[in-house]
């Protein structure tokens, strides 16, 4: 249990380098830059700060790894999904050091990074049976051929992740491209650098042939966009904000047209009706929002609560937020830890500013925890309005915001009058409701009496703005292979 893991509150930091060829190196232009932790706003430590140039080396050796030919390319799929299985168990075997060193990096409570890792070895143990049963069709094609398609690797990918779950992000992104057949280069976000490090460490314990797994730290202007223009890049994938999604698919026009797929953010709605069992709603739209400090990208922001369960729906969430303990994310007691950096701190602080100024009701919280670090208190606006920047915009923070609404179809069409369309979710005891809205969110995932349930096998990614294609369970797979159609000439054929 994440509950009986001690854990290491200064845990050494063995790697800062750039991961290429299974070697650490040090950058090509001699830089570096700090990871801050965002609980004492003090410096960890410095990294060697990757721009184009280490790009170019990693993409070269990973475009090496993916030769016909190579240890990678002629490997059985099995074979692949041992390593893979190896990897996951690396990960748990190094539980607690990897945990730690995910909550000094980024200041999520170390049982929620415990969690992460462990959900992590539970991703690629769940890609790893994927290896060899990512199978083709054969097709009955008219005339005198015979016609195959084959899921082929796209060959070298570039990902690029955020610094909300460093750890999992990670494996979101390996484990499927892995499983294809693909070779990575992995920019993990310059905020959270450091676990990302290790688990590069990992691939060459794990067995992966030199090339096949890269880690480029670095800054987003610099190589994260040397990945996204690179010519020799076959396919990007992106997790972080709508700004840098757009400008991730104009790299790709303008380069060569690499695949792109994009997990932007949300505001997302969550439903709650008045016949819905309160406690359970209260419960999970709680969690809905201020897991993780509230920086989750299918955080239920938007919370649509109908008139006659409004006024208890608020009182028991204000109980519930102030009970939430936030503080020191090495204690076991703390919910939640602090933002992860000055900027997100700001962002989330202006955004509150603007909720009172607009004229939203500041049920609860609102303000800065302590003065080191950057903690703030679980917020609660009520009232709030469709048009308010609060309700329109995406906050990453711990702040809900509460709106009133009569009945299913206005619920519905406010819900969905959003660019966003990560995810939303609905409660209700009304099937008929359940299924109404259910169907009729424009949203990739909905949960019913239920809220944020992602796991493995089941696939997300968004609608509309937010996102192109799809991650986890076997629909993330299709984002990894090229399919190729294969016709051959017969003399004759039988039906
Ligand atoms: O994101 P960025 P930021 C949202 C959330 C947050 C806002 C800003 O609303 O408040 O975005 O966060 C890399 N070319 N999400 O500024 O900049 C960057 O180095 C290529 C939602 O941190 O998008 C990092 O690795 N890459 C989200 C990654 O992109 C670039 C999670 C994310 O950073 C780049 C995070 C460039 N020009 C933020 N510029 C989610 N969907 O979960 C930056 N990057």
């Amino acid at each position: 249990m994440a509950e009986d893991m001690v854990p290491i509150k200064q845990p050494t930091i063995k790697y800062t380098q750039i991961f290429y060829n299974n070697e650490f190196h040090d950058s090509i232009s001699g830089k570096t830059f700090s990871t801050i932790n965002p609980s004492t706003e003090e410096k960890i430590t410095d990294v060697q700060e990757g721009d184009k140039a280490d790009v170019d080396a990693a993409v070269r050796d990973a475009r090496l790894a993916f030769k016909r030919g190579s240890p990678w390319r002629t490997m059985d799929a099995s074979q692949r999904g041992n390593i893979i299985m190896k990897y996951a168990d690396l990960l748990e075997r190094d539980i607690q050091y990897l945990a730690s060193l995910e909550t000094l990096d980024s200041g999520k409570p170390f049982k929620d990074c415990v969690e992460d890792v462990r959900g992590s070895a539970g991703l690629f143990r769940y890609y790893a049976g994927w290896c060899d049963k990512i199978c083709g069709k054969t097709i009955p094609v008219d005339g005198d051929f015979f016609s195959y398609t084959r899921h082929e690797p796209i060959g070298v990918c570039a990902q690029i992740i955020p610094w909300n779950y460093p750890i999992m992000m990670l494996a979101w992104k390996l484990g499927p491209a892995l499983a294809c057949g693909n070779t990575i280069i992995l920019k993990p976000a310059e905020q959270t650098p450091l676990t990302a490090l290790y688990c590069a460490s990992l691939c060459k314990e794990a067995g992966f042939p030199a090339g096949v797994v890269n880690v480029v730290p670095g800054y987003g202007p610099t190589a994260g966009a040397a990945l996204a223009e690179h010519m020799d890049v076959d396919k990007i994938a992106f997790t972080g904000s709508i700004e840098v999604g757009k400008l991730i698919q104009q790299a790709s026009g303008r380069s060569n047209l690499k695949r792109v797929t994009l997990e932007l953010g949300g505001k997302s709605p969550n439903i709650i009706f008045a016949d819905a069992d309160m406690s359970n709603a209260v419960e999970w739209a709680h969690s809905g929002i201020f897991v993780n400090m509230g920086q989750n990208c299918c955080a239920g922001s938007r919370v649509f609560v109908q008139e006659g369960a409004y006024d208890e729906f608020v009182r028991r969430s204000k109980e519930k937020a102030e009970a939430r303990v936030v503080g020191d994310p090495w204690n076991p007691a703390s919910d939640n830890g602090p933002q992860i950096s000055r900027e997100q701190f700001d962002r989330v602080m202006g955004f509150i500013d603007s909720g009172k100024k607009e004229g939203a009701t500041l049920v609860c919280g609102g303000k800065r925890v302590g003065n080191k670090g950057y903690f703030i208190s679980s917020t609660i606006f009520g009232d709030v309005k469709d048009d308010m920047k609060i309700a329109r915009e995406e906050i990453f923070g711990p702040v809900m915001q509460v709106l009133k609404f009569k009945d299913a179809e206005e619920v519905l069409e406010r819900a969905n009058r959003t660019a966003y369309g990560l995810a939303g979710a609905v409660f209700t005891k009304d099937v008929n409701k359940a299924f109404m809205i259910a169907n009729g969110l424009e949203a990739g995932s909905v949960w019913v009496n239920c809220y944020d349930v992602v796991t493995s096998q089941v696939p997300f990614g968004g609608f509309k703005m937010s996102g192109h294609g799809r991650e986890l369970g076997e629909y993330g797979l299709q984002e990894y292979t090229e399919v190729k159609a294969v016709t051959i000439k017969l003399d004759a054929k039988n039906s």
